[in-house]
């Protein structure tokens, strides 16, 4: 295993083997299957791009090549960060092929984010888009190859324009593929990178294994029933492990699907997409559903044929039973929700699952081997169906993040159980529903926001004495950013701060939503800042000036 990674213990994973779970299947090497298989068929469609499976299967072979020639070779770090075009799908085959191992960025992120990642892991390449969402990522890209070393190539997926240091994507798909180049890699052995919502002051690397990821990618496409049928739209950036695992992109080629991609989840992008390509499955989070069903409902897509829908996914935040219920009727679908971590455990709501089930419970777990444990403050368990801490073991959560020893002692449970930081009930048939969370993370409609990161780039100001930031309630995202600032002397101008934080290069869904500055921060019993006062002040804040309003 990848040195800063933790294995399975050996008994566990030779349980998992045993289970047929783990199948030594790799990434690169199923595509090459399907593409016997499916040769003829559309594997990708991205705007005027329409690839079959044995497209794709050339193209990641080409491009295997070109990458080879730059350099890149097994066990590389490569920082990918692209919004969902055909090539995304291209370079995640093309790295997996040769053993190298995507580091998979948001396409939100800016230079802060996409630095760390590139000199956390070592990377020696990035890929990007040229212009995306009106930020152009070439020049990004050259400030952070200027700031990290070793990170020797920029590829850029469009136009790399003419300075010097970046290489099209296009000009590196060799003519004549070399299949000297291909690795075999060990199937036991870490595939990828996912990034960690977190809680932390910066972000945390998932390390997610072949036979692991291809368990859940196998298991989640049964249980969606995915088939060569399938038509999934890409409605999420497909980087995320909501649209790329569960089932998502990668369920979809596995089981010898289409991929459709959108280049934005809004309901004028989708809606049509759906009626146009036939989609017959699509995962959002909770306030694209809302946009979704209100567009259908009486609104600018009541004209659309969306008869060939039959799944309407919905997770990565918590969609409430009010507007669960309207799914079916409106868009004439079925709903499942899917509660999720790109750490590992999935639950979803099954396709045949009573009505009441679908809408008011987030699910149960992929795996009869997911271990799964509500507990009180100090570990112990709660009496079946009372609210707890999740902590859940199995054949496709990690043991650990990425060379982050000391979090690790905190996150995981000495007999290796992740803490999910999410407060959840058990049901009597075994669902779990979502109560709350424990962890300091703000969930903006599905984007996930760590506290402590923000405090440290507030920190970063010189007017800012203290800072301490928090949840607070929203109709729409469910939950936006509100920090609470102890200013320094004369304090800043709430858009002065703004401004510095955006100038630090911070994701924009990062930046909070509100600024409060305060005098000083109610205290715990034990005199820490205490963040559950806060979230109940601004929430009768909001309350209050919605009375007045
Ligand atoms: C998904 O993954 P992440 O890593 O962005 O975020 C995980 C966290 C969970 O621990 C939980 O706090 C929250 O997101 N969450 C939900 C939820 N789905 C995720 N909270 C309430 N209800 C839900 N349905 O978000 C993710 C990964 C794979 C599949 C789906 C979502």
């Amino acid at each position: 295993m990848l040195a800063g990674c933790t294995p399975w213990p050996a008994e566990a994973a030779a349980r998992y083997r045993a289970a047929g779970h783990w199948t030594g299947e790799t990434l690169g090497a199923f595509l090459r299957e399907r593409a016997r298989r499916f040769a003829g068929r559309t594997a990708v469609v991205a705007g005027d791009t329409r690839w079959t499976y044995a497209d794709l299967d050339g193209r990641a072979d080409a491009l295997a090549t070109g990458l080879a020639g730059l350099g890149i070779a097994a066990g590389d770090r490569v920082v990918v960060q692209l919004p969902n075009v055909a090539e995304v799908i291209e370079v995640a085959f093309a790295l997996y092929r040769l053993g190298a191992l995507p580091v998979y960025a948001l396409p939100a992120h800016r230079r802060s984010e996409i630095e760390y990642l590139c000199a956390f892991t070592g990377a020696v390449a990035l890929v990007v888009a040229d212009v995306h969402a009106g930020f152009d990522h070439r020049a990004m890209a050259a400030e952070v190859r200027g700031a990290v070393e070793g990170l020797r190539h920029v590829v850029v997926a469009g136009d790399a324009g003419d300075a010097d240091g970046r290489t099209a994507l296009a000009d590196l798909r060799a003519d004549r593929p070399d299949p000297a180049v291909l690795a075999d890699p060990d199937p036991g052995d870490v595939a990828f990178f996912q990034l960690s919502g977190g809680t932390t002051g910066l972000p945390k690397l998932i390390p997610r294994t072949h036979d692991d990821y291809l368990y859940s990618v196998r298991a989640s496409a049964d249980i969606c029933e995915l088939g060569p049928g399938t038509v999934y739209l890409g409605a999420l950036p497909i980087v995320h492990n909501f649209p790329m695992s569960s089932p998502g992109f990668l369920g979809v080629l596995h089981a010898g699907g289409a991929v459709v991609l959108a280049p934005d989840p809004g309901p004028g992008t989708c809606l049509p997409l759906i009626e146009a390509e036939r989609v017959t499955i699509t995962a959002v989070v909770p306030p694209v559903a809302l946009l979704w069903l209100d567009a259908v409902a009486g609104g600018s897509q009541a004209h659309r044929d969306l008869s060939s829908l039959r799944v309407l996914q919905v997770g990565g935040a918590k969609f409430g039973a009010e507007a669960a219920r309207r799914v079916r009727p409106v868009l004439g679908c079925t709903l499942q929700q899917v509660f999720g971590m790109a750490e590992g455990l999935v639950n979803y709501t099954r396709l045949d699952d009573p009505e009441d089930v679908i809408v008011t419970t987030q699910g149960r777990p992929i795996s009869a081997d997911d271990e799964i444990r509500v507990v009180d403050d100090a570990d112990r368990p709660v009496a079946p169906g009372e609210t707890g801490h999740l902590l859940t073991r199995g054949p496709y959560t990690i043991r650990g993040y990425y060379a982050a020893p000391e979090h690790n002692a905190r996150a995981f449970t000495p007999d290796g159980f992740y803490r999910t930081g999410d407060v959840v009930r058990r049901t009597p048939e075994g669902g779990l529903v979502v109560e709350g969370r424990a962890k300091d993370q703000i969930n903006r409609g599905g984007e996930k926001v760590a506290a402590e990161e923000i405090e440290n780039h507030i920190l970063a100001h010189p007017g800012v004495h203290d800072a301490a930031v928090v949840a607070m309630p929203d109709v729409f995202l469910g939950e936006r950013t509100c920090a609470y600032v102890i200013a320094r002397g004369t304090a800043p101008a709430r858009s002065e701060l703004l401004g510095f934080l955006r100038g630090r290069g911070l994701a924009g869904y990062k930046i909070p939503d509100r600024v409060e500055f305060v005098p000083e921060f109610p205290a715990t019993g034990v005199g820490k800042v205490s963040r559950r006062e806060l979230r109940r002040a601004i929430t009768a804040e909001l309350a209050r000036r919605a009375d007045t309003s």
